[in-house]
């Protein structure tokens, strides 16, 4: 079973609402204004099933919108799940300006098919009738609903004449019509929003992907409220499930009316973010009676949702009628919306239709400012535009540096299913433009980038500490993602590319730079201990540095850098060319001369050597360090403690 929605357009009183009537049998004059006034004036909706081209059943759902200028808002509700549309002009009449509108509307939001119905045919003689008809061909040429795709049927609503070959013609532009995808990602845009007695809240839409079930779960946009279906009505009987293309009301558990409204979004939990920003594609009409301005503020038609929004033009002052550009558009507050979204833009004062377009990105990263100057970003622009989901795909990847696209972030900026994005995703790793590191894409460059900073940051830990036998693997990587927002998944894939590669190798929780040998190591850290050892255990009564040294397996070079590294790290500290202490010494010393001064404010080389237990020899070249530290003062003879 095929199900496709067809939508009513055109001029006020052109005998739209009739005609549905005398398809379906059903008024989609719903509301009590409307039938007092003979007009309509919001939505209304009908239903019937027709053989299909191939025997099979073809279910229509009639969206029956308000030809009313007033009303224009109301019609632009209901166009965004239009499949097949039927553009209906009074033969008495002919072209008017909401047939343009509508036709203008329709074209820019991107309706495919459509059939030219010339109602009210019983109304004027064959020859007007044939005017009439040459008219509106001539009108439609060139566009979408040129003939004889779009075929022209001239029906009556009053003496039923036309209507079987008005059915005949729907059912053949439905065959061509292309189904929309029952297993993409459900996406329902609210239009109406009730109580039923009995049944409680209740929403209605056109669902315009994916299929809807009793018992799902959704989310809410731009709410986030999650709400439960407990019943399904498809064209006004209970189902078992929704699918894309069908009219749709859901019995709600969870929510009353007033947390909805029409403009909301139905869609699965956690899968979607709304947003405030969009970077489009503007279309202008010929017809716009002035340049659009950077920086207008225009009424933002797309689904069911309606706001104020302000463009920011990209690279240009204006568009001018007929032009199209690309822009930022800024919300008033969060909506869903998606890659490929239409969208129609309405002046703000006085409200006519200007133009239109397609959201290419409803996740942008960079201010309108930032993207103007960004030397690649009409290339982007490109992209995002184009079909090629693969190319788009490596985009979104490459923009996000460092910290990468998670499959999730990709389902949530594409709408696309998971599933394809998996398949994108291979293809991608596959020619090496993307890795995957668990549930996240990186650029395969960003890998390199990574793993260049690593081995640089591995080989300064060894030159800051030569002696180490290796870098701690937390240190690493916690320097990483300081100096570089380096994500974890990244760094674990760089490091085992890096260790896979030999470029670095890993012992217990060190890095190293393969080669550091640990025997030689070994030695070394041995000959350091002892050395430390040697001066730590002397206290002032230092050994000369020349034996200690000498007392080692060490040849000189290698020892030699030992203590340089001992004297740069401050462990020893070089008193006089010949002295060297350990740190620990030379700070017990001052605690000693701080007692002293509790005694004393001055000392003498005597005294100090009695303090100290050290000779002559030592004890010159120390109270010389200790006024070079201002520890002490020298007074004459005597120093001063300071
Ligand atoms: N004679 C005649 N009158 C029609 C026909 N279709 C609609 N009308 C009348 O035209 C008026 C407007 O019709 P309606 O369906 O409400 O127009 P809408 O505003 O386009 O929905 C009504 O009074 C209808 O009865 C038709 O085929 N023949
Ligand atoms: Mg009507």
């Amino acid at each position: 079973m095929k199900s496709i929605i067809v939508g009513t357009a055109g001029h006020i009183d052109h005998g739209k609402t009739a005609l549905v009537k005398a398809l379906t049998g059903i008024d989609a004059d719903r509301l009590e204004e409307e039938k007092r006034r003979g007009i309509t004036i919001d939505l209304g909706f009908a239903h019937m099933d027709l053989p299909g081209a191939a025997g099979e059943t073809l279910r229509l759902g009639f969206v029956d919108v308000p030809g009313h200028e007033r009303f224009v808002r109301n019609m632009l509700a209901g166009v965004g799940g239009i499949d097949l549309v039927l553009l209906v002009i009074a033969a008495d009449e002919s072209i008017k300006p909401q047939t343009r509108e509508h036709f203008d509307i329709l074209r820019l939001i991107g309706v495919k098919r459509g059939i030219i119905v010339l109602t009210k045919s019983d109304t004027v003689d064959a020859e007007t009738l044939d005017v009439v008809r040459l008219e509106v061909e001539e009108f439609l040429r060139g566009t979408f609903l040129e003939s004889p795709k779009s075929p022209v049927v001239a029906v009556s609503a009053l003496t039923g004449e036309g209507l079987g070959d008005l059915k005949q013609a729907m059912v053949a532009a439905a065959a061509e019509v292309e189904a929309r995808d029952s297993q993409a990602l459900a996406r329902l845009p609210i239009d109406r929003v009730f109580t039923m007695k009995g049944f409680g809240t209740v929403v209605t839409g056109t669902l315009i992907s994916g299929t809807i079930r009793k018992e799902d779960e959704l989310e809410v946009f731009p709410t986030g409220l999650r709400v439960r279906v407990r019943g399904v009505q498809v064209h006004g009987s209970a189902a078992d499930a929704a699918v894309a293309g069908q009219r749709t009301a859901l019995n709600l558990a969870g929510v009353s009316t007033k947390d909805l409204s029409r403009g909301m979004t139905l869609a699965p939990v956690v899968t979607f973010a709304a947003t405030r920003r969009a970077d489009v594609k503007v279309q202008m009409l010929a017809s716009a009676p002035r340049p659009l301005k950077n920086r207008t503020r225009v009424h933002f038609h797309s689904n069911t949702m309606e706001v104020v929004a302000d463009l920011r033009l990209y690279g240009q002052g204006e568009l001018v009628p007929g032009e199209s550009g690309s822009a930022r558009a800024m919300l008033p507050a969060p909506a869903l919306l998606l890659p490929g979204d239409r969208f129609i833009l309405r002046q703000f004062s006085p409200v006519v239709t200007i133009g239109g377009g397609v959201v290419l990105d409803s996740a942008p990263m960079l201010t309108p400012r930032q993207a103007a100057a960004f030397p690649g970003f009409g290339q982007m622009m490109e992209v995002l535009e184009s079909e090629q989901r693969g190319a788009i795909l490596a985009l979104r990847v490459t923009r996000r540096g460092k910290r990468g696209l998670s499959l999730a972030e990709a389902v949530a900026e594409t709408g696309w299913h998971p599933r394809e994005v998996g398949e994108l995703a291979a293809g991608l790793t596959d020619n090496l433009l993307v890795m995957r590191v668990q549930d996240r894409l990186f650029a395969e460059y960003e890998l390199k980038l990574a793993q260049e900073s690593m081995l640089d940051a591995v080989a300064a830990s060894h030159k800051k500490d030569p002696l180490r036998p290796g870098m701690a693997k937390s240190e690493l990587q916690d320097e990483m993602s300081l100096a570089l927002e380096m994500a974890g998944e990244v760094f674990g894939a760089a490091l085992s590319s890096l260790i896979r590669e030999r470029r670095l190798e890993v012992a217990g929780d060190l890095v190293r730079v393969p080669g550091r040998g640990t025997e030689m190591k070994d030695e070394e850290a041995e000959a350091k201990k002892k050395i430390e050892d040697a001066f730590a255990s002397a206290g002032l009564k230092v050994p000369a540095l020349a034996e200690v040294l000498a007392g080692l397996k060490l040849d000189k070079a290698r020892a030699q850098k030992i203590v340089t590294l001992l004297l740069r790290d401050k462990v020893l500290v070089k008193v006089s060319q010949e002295l060297v202490f350990h740190r620990t010494a030379l700070e017990e010393l001052r605690r000693h001369l701080a007692d002293y001064k509790t005694k004393s404010p001055r000392i003498d080389v005597t005294k100090f050597k009695e303090l100290t237990g050290v000779s002559r020899k030592y004890a010159i070249p120390l109270l010389e360090y200790l006024d070079r530290e201002r520890v002490t003062r020298r007074v004459g003879d005597v120093r001063e403690i300071l």
